[in-house]
């Protein structure tokens, strides 16, 4: 199954049922979980990004399609399962200071989690000294944070500066990501890592810390 417009239509409206049922006939049909979530679920995701900057719509579609998408993924979460015993390392997680988009940090937290990372979610909006306390008290190996705001960017710095000051910022790889997020943003802050999707974040993840 090649065609995910049906599906695509199904979140851009926010109809879960007719969404979860397209989601259902796609795993059926045997079409892989990546182009699922890139050319259904992504794909609806950045159209009602474009309509919403051009004042097509406003807040509350955009939630309701979010919440169509979350639904959806939970229905995949279980493919990204690849079945680790031993953990691969400790991921701290969280979508930084006055932030509050979750779908991109939720994807990046399941396919990790997936590959065989523990997991500490710290969820959304996100303050430095959060960070920072809950990785004194976990031992994190990597400290994840995801921003979608360009104006909530210079939250990651601030984090990263907090870990620094806090005597950890040797102790832990920062891997950052977020759609306005890219390479040269990671290397200016001097995090150690960047990844443009959940895919690459896992791939990017073990070779922080050497693991396969
Ligand atoms: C859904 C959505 C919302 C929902 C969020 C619901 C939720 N639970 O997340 C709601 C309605 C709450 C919302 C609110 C707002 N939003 Co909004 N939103 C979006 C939208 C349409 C989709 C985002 C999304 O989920 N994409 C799908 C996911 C899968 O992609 P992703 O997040 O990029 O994640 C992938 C990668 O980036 C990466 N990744 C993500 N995080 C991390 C972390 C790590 C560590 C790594 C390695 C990788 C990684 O992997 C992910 C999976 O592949 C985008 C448009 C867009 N195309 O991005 C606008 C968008 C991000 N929003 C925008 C704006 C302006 C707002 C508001 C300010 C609107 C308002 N006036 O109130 C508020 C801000 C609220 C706040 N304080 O955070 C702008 C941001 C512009 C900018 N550059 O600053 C965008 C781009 C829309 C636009 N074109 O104008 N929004």
């Amino acid at each position: 199954m090649d065609d995910f417009k049906a599906l695509s239509d199904a979140v851009i409206k926010g109809d879960i049922k007719t969404a979860l049922a397209e989601t259902q006939k796609a795993m059926d049909a045997g079409s892989s979980v990546r182009d699922i979530l890139n050319k259904g679920l992504i794909a609806a995701m950045d159209e009602m990004g474009e309509r919403f900057s051009k004042g097509l719509i406003y807040v509350p579609q955009m939630l309701r399609s979010a919440k169509t998408m979350q639904e959806c993924t939970k229905l995949l979460e279980p493919f990204f399962q690849e079945g680790d015993v031993i953990s691969k390392g400790k991921v701290l997680i969280g979508t930084v200071k006055g932030d509050l988009h979750d779908i991109g940090k939720n994807l990046v937290s399941m396919m990790m989690g997936g590959a065989g990372f523990t997991i500490i979610d710290l969820g959304v909006d996100v303050p430095s000294a959060k960070f920072v306390q809950k990785a004194q008290e976990v031992e994190p190996d990597i400290v994840a944070m995801s921003a979608l705001l360009s104006t909530t960017m210079p939250a990651m710095l601030e984090t990263i500066k907090a870990l620094q000051k806090a005597g950890l910022r040797d102790k832990v790889k920062v891997m950052i990501g977020g759609a306005p997020v890219t390479e040269r943003y990671a290397q200016k802050i001097k995090a150690d890592s960047y990844a443009s999707d959940a895919g690459s974040a896992v791939s990017k993840a073990k070779k922080l810390l050497g693991v396969s």
